[in-house]
């Protein structure tokens, strides 16, 4: 799969990709990632990528011209991606399903803001699309592309070795992970649930959907509309709305 990252701070980016399991797969050929520096596709003596605000107001808008020359040099040089993702808090938001998405197309530009926005003609004219990664507001754009990266390459063959860890993740069940626990049985007097030592795998699994359910009915109420239960897990939460 390929990405193509557009930025201001291309070091930012690709000191991300330094370590774990993204930077394997790039160096295992199964992700392709490039970073671009946005500031190679301006034309003026300064470099500029950013100017005033049109009306007024506090800060700078990023400038439409030099992303737009960035995004056609990638569609040269690499073919053209199936989306060109803008970031901004004001997208829609990135899930485990728009990952899951994401995953299967075959290149992907993600553009990085900074400042206190972009021109609107980039998601006109340049952008296909417009995520956040949550309600907050970075800096830019570049940790949130990294995040995007990281959770989507995850989810492509041949990036996390055991695909059953992929499996076993939290949002792909959608509902919240169970507790782990692993040696000693007894740390700083908190000991190992009894039935995970027992040996009876039935018991296990059954104590792991409780607690799961438990702690999502708790912590992520909202996840327990789009989670497909089954039999016992529905059972399981009966059980645990009485009792609470
Ligand atoms: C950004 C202008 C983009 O802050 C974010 C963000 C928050 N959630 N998802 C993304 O993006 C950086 C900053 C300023 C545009």
């Amino acid at each position: 799969m390929k990405f193509d990252i557009v930025t201001i701070f291309p070091r930012m980016v690709e000191a991300g990709l330094t370590e774990g399991v993204v930077s394997r797969a790039v160096a295992g050929g199964v992700l392709d990632v490039r970073v671009h520096d946005l500031r190679d596709y301006t034309s003026d003596r300064h470099r500029s990528v950013d100017d005033m605000p049109y009306g007024g107001g506090p800060g700078m808008v990023m400038k439409p011209e030099p992303l737009a020359k960035a995004v056609d040099a990638i569609r040269e040089r690499r073919g053209n991606p199936s989306e060109v993702v803008l970031l901004s808090p004001q997208g829609k938001l990135f899930t485990q399903a728009e990952a899951v998405r994401l995953s299967g197309l075959e290149h992907i530009v993600i553009l990085c803001g900074r400042y206190e926005g972009m021109d609107e003609r980039v998601r006109e004219l340049v952008a296909t699309e417009e995520l956040s990664i949550g309600d907050y507001v970075l800096s830019g754009g570049e940790l949130a592309a990294l995040v995007i990266l990281d959770a989507v390459s995850r989810l492509v063959p041949g990036v996390v070795g055991d695909a059953a860890s992929v499996e076993a993740d939290s949002f792909s069940r959608g509902l919240l992970d169970y507790p782990h626990y692993t040696r000693p049985a007894e740390f700083a007097g908190h000991k190992v649930p009894e039935v995970l030592l027992s040996g009876h795998h039935a018991e296990v699994r059954r104590w792991r959907k409780r607690v799961a359910l438990r702690r999502t009915l708790e912590r992520r109420p909202d996840l327990l509309a789009t989670a497909t239960l089954d039999e016992e897990e529905r059972e399981l939460l009966n059980e645990l709305k009485k009792s609470s």
